[in-house]
């Protein structure tokens, strides 16, 4: 399930498709983002532009023609003026390495691989993991399976999602409003189509602040939970640990074992992505499932994994959890994971990898890369964190427009290239508005790229 509601997780450019192209819930499910996808495919003819099965191995620049030379599987070259990178943020699989994970004689799967029609249902199942993908997991197969084990690394904060089924007058209220939507996704910080909140949490007294948290958790949504009930959640230790506080006592109202609400409540700053569960089909939260005698929580802090065998996992106090199945909610290599595993060598042979070795990875905008002329990154290292879809439209917009304009000044071969200038000023300012945001607090980070062993951010 997109954590984005359904009319923003969508095209903004066909205002005809926006007015008639039909959704059924307020968050869009992965079969319907991808019918979405098929949909706009077909009705721009836009699968003649499409190589499929073609993998892009390398990428290399030269001077002498100002064009890029791609090598692509089958032995395959194309020579091309401008390169367009749509890698994606969180694509490339995190698999933690576990000893023993060989010997797992059950089956082994990835939420980002989750094979079609199969089946959890009356299976003892374990997930490891539980960010975005995992409390959507856990919440929709706690009342199919046999017993469901989550393995938790940190404890999150995450909040009811409000989705419901659309009802007519949701829509025509929709589609009465399509320009005002958009108007208000291009016009503010985190483009997900709700009002941003002006008001500090410190303007608030204690009755607001309780009133405004119960008003938006009721309304749902994660990112509307942290950026539409005050304007300092996200960077004000003080606001951030109100709304900590708030979830929390959510959690001992929910959760009934009062051992299995400790470890699920955090204590950390809530920083470190801002989650929201339930859908529609069943109307049940995250932390309701582990009121379910089936459901069980391990706390990997307390106790690690310390070996998975063939009939489960085992953790650092000798019990084995016996599973049939074990589901990897692990996430991405995010960020410049999917650049760095492909060769792109850009001016003087230089690699995007070595080109980041020293500074991390980077950029200017999240689009191009001083030394990658004519290379353009959708979702490049340092975009915006923000709703996707419309960060990705302004960025072909910029592309466009530069390509555009080369075309018409520069000549048989024109060149765009960032100046190193504009990457420092512009990774300045993302570092300053990091710095002084409380997303650094969280450890292992994936939108720092943290969360993967070894990554030096
Ligand atoms: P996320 O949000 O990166 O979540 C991955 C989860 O896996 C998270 O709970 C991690 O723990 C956990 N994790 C990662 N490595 C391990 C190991 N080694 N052991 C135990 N647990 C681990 O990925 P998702 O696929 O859920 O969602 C990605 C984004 O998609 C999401 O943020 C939305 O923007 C949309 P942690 O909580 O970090 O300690």
């Amino acid at each position: 399930m997109s954590d984005t509601e359904s009319y923003v997780y969508r095209y903004s450019w066909d205002k005809e498709d926006l007015m008639n192209y039909p959704f059924k819930e307020h968050y869009v499910k992965q079969p319907e983002v991808l019918a979405y996808l098929e949909h706009v495919v077909e009705r721009h003819d836009l699968r003649k532009h499409m190589r499929f099965n073609t993998q892009m191995l390398s990428a290399n620049w030269t001077d002498e023609d100002h064009r890029w030379h791609i090598t692509v599987t089958g032995d395959k070259t194309v020579t091309a003026k401008y390169l367009i990178t749509g890698l994606g943020l969180l694509s490339a699989k995190n698999f933690p390495s576990i000893p023993g994970l060989d010997t797992f004689k059950g089956d082994l799967h990835h939420t980002a691989a989750w094979p079609k029609d199969y089946s959890v249902a009356g299976k003892r199942v374990g997930v490891i993991g539980c960010g975005s993908t995992g409390v959507q997991v856990i919440t929709e197969i706690g009342r199919h399976v046999k017993t469901l084990t989550c393995f938790q690394r940190h404890p999150q904060y995450s909040v009811p999602s409000g989705d419901q089924k659309v009802t007519p007058e949701y829509r025509a209220w929709i589609n009465e409003n399509w320009d005002d939507i958009f108007y208000r996704v291009r016009h503010s910080i985190t483009a997900f189509g709700f009002k941003e909140s002006e008001q500090s949490y410190h303007d608030a007294s204690t009755e607001e602040r309780l009133r405004v948290f119960e008003e938006n958790w009721k309304k749902g949504n994660g990112f509307r939970f942290m950026f539409g009930t005050f304007n300092d959640i996200a960077t004000d230790a003080e606001a951030n640990e109100g709304a900590c506080e708030f979830i929390r006592n959510k959690i001992d109202q929910i959760v009934k074992d009062p051992e299995k609400a400790r470890k699920l409540k955090p204590h950390d700053v809530y920083a470190r992505r801002p989650l929201c569960d339930g859908n529609a089909s069943n109307g049940e939260s995250y932390f309701e499932q582990f009121n379910r005698p089936n459901v069980h929580i391990v706390d990997l802090k307390e106790t690690p994994i310390e070996q998975v065998e063939a009939e489960g996992v085992r953790t650092s106090d000798g019990t084995l959890y016996e599973l049939d199945v074990l589901i990897f909610a692990t996430g991405f290599d995010a960020v410049e994971g999917n650049y760095t595993r492909i060769l792109i060598h850009g001016r003087d042979g230089v690699s995007l990898k070595d080109a980041w070795a020293d500074s991390g990875p980077t950029s200017y905008l999240g689009v191009c890369m001083p030394g990658f002329p004519n290379m353009f990154m959708e979702n490049g290292p340092k975009g915006a964190f923000t709703n996707q879809p419309p960060a990705i439209e302004a960025q072909v917009e910029f592309i466009t427009g530069l390509i555009a304009h080369a075309e018409k000044v520069g000549g048989e071969a024109p060149v765009i290239e960032a100046t190193s200038e504009a990457e420092q000023e512009y990774s300045g300012l993302c570092e300053n508005l990091a710095a002084n945001s409380l997303f650094w607090k969280a450890q292992d980070n994936w939108i720092f790229g943290a969360n993967i062993p070894g990554r030096d951010m």
